[in-house]
């Protein structure tokens, strides 16, 4: 990787495929039997707490039986090695990358293990049971939501993220599939800014046409492949 000192990657349910978390989209997807708008809007929180909750803590729990993979493995070691500017953009909710050890890393679509104040703001950790009606530490009101970024809101830390775009001499994309924004835009914007591009993925994704290249496979192993 010659001439190129600062990297932004971007990670999506890919990643975490191998470790048997579900992707959302595709056969087998997380999304097969549910409808998007009844768990992943806040007019879906609003109408059916009970429901949308269900939802994350089957989540939640299952990340105790599940661990990182190799591509978890090799991005944490880069992180450890790497001279430059990393930084590690997931969209991925589980908390794989830190298990792994990755630290220049952010969750743009939130986190199942945080608990957010929809009064207040303020987070908690979000571990065991924490029933619908739970109140805020901080403010009192019984408004604990999971901290997780629904359609329509604005994913967390942009202008970080964008700083760090607009800086980056290499921008690589895993495991995602290219169908949501702002993050699938990212390339593009990468691109604009006079970055190299490169997609890893299992197959050809919505946003291929954008990178100046893909490589097509597992992220177990096209991942410690590039690191490496
Ligand atoms: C492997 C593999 C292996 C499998 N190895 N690879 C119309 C046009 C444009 C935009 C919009 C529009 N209408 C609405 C919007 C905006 C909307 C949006 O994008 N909608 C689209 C559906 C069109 N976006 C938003 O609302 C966002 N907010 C927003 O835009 O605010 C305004 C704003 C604008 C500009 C700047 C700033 C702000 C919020 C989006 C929130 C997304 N939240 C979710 C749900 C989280 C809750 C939960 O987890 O339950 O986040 S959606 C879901 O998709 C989740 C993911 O993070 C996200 C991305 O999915 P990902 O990771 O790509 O997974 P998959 O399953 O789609 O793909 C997996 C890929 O892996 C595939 O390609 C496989 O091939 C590959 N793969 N095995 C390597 N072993
Ligand atoms: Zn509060």
């Amino acid at each position: 990787m010659t001439d190129i000192r600062n990297i932004v990657v971007l990670t999506g349910a890919g990643v975490s495929a191998e470790s048997g978390i579900a992707t959302f989209r595709g056969p087998g997807g997380l999304w097969e039997g549910h409808r998007v708008e009844d768990v992943c809007t806040p007019e879906a929180l609003a109408a059916d707490p009970v429901l949308v909750h269900r939802f994350y803590d089957l989540r939640r729990a299952a990340l105790a039986g599940v661990g990182p993979n190799a591509a978890h493995r090799a991005l944490a070691e880069l992180d450890a090695a790497w001279p430059g500017d990393l930084l590690i953009v997931t969209q991925n909710v589980d908390d794989l990358h830190e298990r792994a050890g990755a630290r220049r890393l952010l969750h743009m679509h939130g986190e199942l293990t945080s608990a957010l104040c929809a009064r207040c703001g303020v987070r908690r950790g979000w571990h065991d049971a924490l029933p619908p009606g739970t109140r805020c530490d901080a403010c009192g009101a019984a408004a604990l939501r999971p901290d997780i970024v629904f359609f329509g809101e604005m994913p967390y830390q942009m202008e970080r993220i964008e700083a760090a775009l607009a800086r980056a001499d290499l921008f690589v994309s895993i495991g995602t599939s290219g169908a949501v924004y702002p993050a699938a835009g990212f390339v593009q914007l990468a691109d604009a800014y006079g970055a190299e591009t490169l997609e890893l993925n299992l197959e050809r994704s919505a946003g291929s046409g954008f990178f100046a290249e893909t490589r097509l496979g597992p992220a177990g192993v096209l991942v410690p492949d590039w690191v490496r």
